[in-house]
């Protein structure tokens, strides 16, 4: 399908559009992300009306991307980093000269209010918690290769042992208080809140439950109270509409993560590399 050749499609050398490549598809995730709302803006300001935005999840995104990626298809997917994905396939951002996937982000720890005063010792550890984007890929390369989630976390504090040390040092352990930890099942928070889950659980004495639904759930239930803290704030840019939303109704305690990035991604292999690329001349 996607590949079909026809001819009024073929330039002049002879190789077909890449809107005819790929039947003018994006591959999405799920619609809360702030990264299709992201692409939807960019599909507005590029003038890419006849491309589609196709919703999904980030795990059927990926399972797409595979799929080309095997047959050297070509496809088009809405992507970002930290992710496994630039670890197992040669892949590129597309550049997007407008700025509309904005700049380099940072990834910030959200609590609920009151949580300092309720939970002083998973508070003090959820505002020292930090690290890398390599940190955070390791785990999810290990998940993405068959480990289970929690072993994975359970791994990686094991191999980093000084790191952790920092986030908990002089923080007194509790006796099985109960911590709820909303996140969304993108493959970046599922290794960050498995990793939170662990040294809250292991290190601290808390016992965890993870809460996972949509995005804007996510923020609504450190809002109201439901959750106690979520790991996954992308600002200023992809979760600037939830941040806006809810100001006032949450604590922030900075950033966990710096320098994320979101976009479009393609296989190295196919011959674009510009978001501008995507419109016919
Ligand atoms: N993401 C991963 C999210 C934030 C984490 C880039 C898919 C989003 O677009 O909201």
């Amino acid at each position: 399908m996607g590949c079909s050749k026809s001819q009024d499609s073929s330039d002049e050398a002879g190789s077909t559009f890449v809107g005819d490549q790929v039947d003018y598809k994006i591959i999405g995730i799920d619609p809360g992300a702030g990264l299709m709302k992201a692409t939807a803006k960019v599909i507005e300001e590029y003038g890419l009306e006849n491309w589609e935005l196709v919703e999904g999840s980030g795990t059927a995104m990926a399972a797409a991307l595979q799929k080309a990626y095997d047959a050297k298809e070509p496809i088009i997917v809405t992507g970002w980093t930290p992710h496994w994905k630039f670890a197992k396939f040669d892949l590129k951002y597309l550049e997007d000269p407008k700025g509309i996937y904005g700049a380099e982000e940072e990834i910030n720890t959200i609590v609920r209010k009151g949580l300092k005063d309720d939970a002083p010792s998973a508070y003090q550890f959820l505002d020292n918690f930090n690290w890398t984007p390599d940190d955070m890929a390791k785990v999810m390369v290990d998940i993405q290769s068959g480990t289970k989630e929690a072993d994975a976390a359970a791994k990686w504090v094991s191999e980093n042992e000084d790191k952790v040390n920092q986030w908990i040092e002089g923080i007194t352990p509790v006796s099985g208080e109960t911590i709820t930890l909303a996140y969304v099942a993108w493959d970046s928070e599922i290794a960050s809140t498995n990793v939170v889950k662990y040294v809250l659980e292991n290190k601290l004495g808390y016992k965890v439950e993870m809460m996972q639904v949509e995005a804007g759930p996510m923020w609504a239930g450190v809002a109201n109270g439901d959750a106690d803290a979520m790991v996954a704030a992308w600002l200023p840019t992809t979760h600037a509409d939830y941040y806006e939303k809810f100001k006032g109704q949450f604590e922030d305690l900075g950033p966990n993560l710096k320098g994320t990035k979101i976009g479009l991604v393609v296989p190295a292999y196919m011959d674009i590399n510009s978001i501008e690329d995507l419109k016919k001349k």
